[in-house]
């Protein structure tokens, strides 16, 4: 290492010009991106919850009448066995009726809309992991046709408002009706069940809007990741005074 008689140079010169010496540098910078990359990454998946209007595709964007519905499911009523997906009905304004939403379309038990006139739920799953449950809540619009329409969260009623759409009205269908869930949430896997009852057929069910507000849970690895990679990151953009000048030349800057 040479030196200018009378002149001090920073300890975190020499610690980079060492580093220089061994090409750790270039080894550091590639890490620091990587680490960069991969915290980029793991921010963005927690900052997303996908929640899915009803007779939509992963995209939000309305599907096809008679489509299958890739997030919604039929999961209990006469005649359900087992869980299946709802569709969307053929018929999204029977009679010039049921409201009109851009991001939604309404769904039942088949296209026709047709189904025994005692209770179906339909049920969307979504994932908290990462999340505190108690930070989290959902709001969102829906309609029934017609009656006996219930919001429910993992099994119980929710807290919140705008959960419940009885006795039978047009009002059901023709209006979107307001909703929140501020509370019911778990860990993990959530089950967000709607139940409703057609008085004469066709029956549906339309849920627009939907929306969460959350909070990120830091998990402990990603925080020492965001730790090493800021540091990484800091040490990468020093200013590179001598790495590309030979050891004469250094002694001359
Ligand atoms: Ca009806």
């Amino acid at each position: 290492m040479f030196h200018t008689p009378g002149r001090s140079r920073p300890p975190t010169q020499t610690f980079r010009e060492s580093l220089d010496a061994h090409g750790g540098v270039c080894l550091f910078r590639r890490a620091a991106g990587g680490l960069a990359l991969l915290l980029l990454a793991a921010s963005a998946h927690a900052a997303t919850i996908p929640l899915f209007n009803t007779g939509v595709d992963g995209n939000g964007n309305p599907l096809a009448p008679g489509a299958s519905d890739p997030h919604w499911q039929l999961i209990a009523g006469e005649g359900v066995t087992a869980p299946v997906p709802a569709v969307v009905v053929s018929e999204q304004h029977p009679s010039g009726q049921y409201f009109e939403t851009t991001d939604s379309m309404w769904i039942w038990t088949d296209a026709s809309g047709n189904g025994a006139n005692t209770p179906y739920t339909f049920r969307l799953s979504f994932d908290l992991t990462g999340f505190d449950p108690g930070s989290v809540s959902i709001s969102g619009f829906w309609g029934i046709d017609d009656t006996d329409g219930a919001i429910m969260l993992n099994g119980a009623a929710p807290e919140g408002s705008g959960l419940t759409l009885t006795p039978t009205s047009f009002d059901n269908f023709n209006i979107q009706h307001p909703f929140s869930i501020t509370g019911g949430f778990v860990a993990g896997i959530n089950f967000l069940d709607i139940t409703a009852r057609d008085v004469s057929n066709p029956g549906a069910l339309n849920v627009a809007g939907l929306s969460v507000l959350t909070t990120p849970v830091p998990e402990p690895g990603a925080a020492v990741l965001f730790g090493i990679g800021a540091l990484a990151l800091a040490v990468s953009r020093r200013p590179r005074r001598y790495s590309n000048l030979d050891p004469a030349s250094r002694q001359q800057s």
